[in-house]
């Protein structure tokens, strides 16, 4: 198997993007990123003293398999000018006050979290760096720990978060193009992440509790009996942001399309809870309690799903959200 990678942009004379996570998502990035221009940033790791490279295979959409060799970013001499931040919702404070004490204070700080509440909270914690969040739909899942799989084409946004990044997106996103995915400049990308929220805590819980694929979900009780509700808190919580007015017609309409089209799909919430890992159930439906309540608004079905998913997860396991000051 060769490297396919396109060598001829090989990131050469410009600096590294460095990944940090190294879940589907990172790994995607890492192999469709040039040949020589990413690097990851691994675990802080006493005992070892050095860094072994992520080999792995990736599948691309059209099921073309190659290897990937992706160096950790202390063996590489170049300076990371990009800070990709792929890891869960709950990690990423964690890692980043682990990482971003080695890094250029301008370095630009790309944050690829599901839901929301973890990038505000990143965004509170470093005002002054240029602190972006991407809201993506590539598909990207790891049916074995040696293989990444591109599981469907997507489209990524990208937007500013803290003042001094809003120069930056574009330059970020055009180095981010070197890797063939589509990206777009986002000048609102909280309402843009308020829309993927919509979509996540419309299904991910269900096929969580349910233990069932996406399409699963249409018919079971629990769903049919709670959704329009659901629908309801999203859109006062929503209008309560000042967010642009969305009807909860229109947001279970779009549940259900997605639900339907990823009908077989296994949702990143159901794969967490059959592996007995942390869900990001604190950033989806959890986040949407804290704002309510954050308004005095009732979310009783947000609630119920936030306390079913737990109940599924052992406590040990359970993440920590950033507190109910985030907003
Ligand atoms: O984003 C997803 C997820 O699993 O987190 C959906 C849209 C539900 C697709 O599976």
């Amino acid at each position: 198997m060769a490297d396919a990678r396109h060598h001829a942009q090989n990131g050469n004379g410009n600096g590294l993007i460095a990944i940090l996570g190294a879940g589907s998502l990172g790994r995607l990035w890492g192999a469709l990123l040039p040949a020589g221009a990413a690097a990851y940033i691994p675990r802080p790791n006493p005992d070892e003293k050095a860094t072994p490279d992520l080999i792995y295979r990736f599948q691309d959409c059209q099921g073309r398999q190659y290897p990937v060799t992706l160096p950790a970013l202390d063996r590489i001499p170049r300076k990371p000018e990009v800070l990709m931040v792929t890891t869960k919702a709950g990690d990423t404070l964690a890692a980043l006050e682990a990482t971003l004490p080695h890094m250029e204070p301008s370095i630009p700080v790309v944050l690829f979290q599901n839901g929301l509440g973890s990038q505000q909270a990143v965004a509170e914690r470093w005002p002054d760096r240029p602190i972006m969040a991407a809201s993506t739909t590539e598909g990207a899942n790891r049916p074995d720990i040696d293989t990444t799989v591109h599981a469907g084409q997507g489209e990524t946004w990208i937007g500013a978060l803290t003042n001094s990044a809003s120069s930056l997106v574009g330059p970020t996103v055009s180095r981010l193009e070197t890797s063939g995915l589509t990206i777009h400049e986002e000048p609102n990308i909280l309402n843009r992440l308020w829309g993927k929220l919509i979509i996540n805590a419309g299904i991910n819980p269900y096929t969580a509790i349910l233990d069932c694929a996406n399409g699963d979900i249409l018919n079971a009780p629990l769903f049919r009996d709670t959704i329009r509700q659901l629908c309801l808190e999203l859109a006062e919580v929503m209008h309560h942001e000042g967010l642009p007015p969305r009807s909860p017609e229109d947001m279970l309409l779009q549940i259900e399309a997605v639900a339907r089209k990823t009908a077989k799909n296994t949702s990143s919430m159901c794969s967490d809870a059959r592996r007995g890992k942390p869900t990001e159930i604190d950033y989806i439906n959890g986040y949407i309690v804290r704002r309510a309540c954050a308004h005095n608004l009732p979310a009783p079905v947000n609630q119920m799903l936030t306390e079913q998913v737990k109940r599924r997860t052992p406590a040990s396991q359970q993440p920590q959200p950033n507190g109910p000051g985030v907003t």
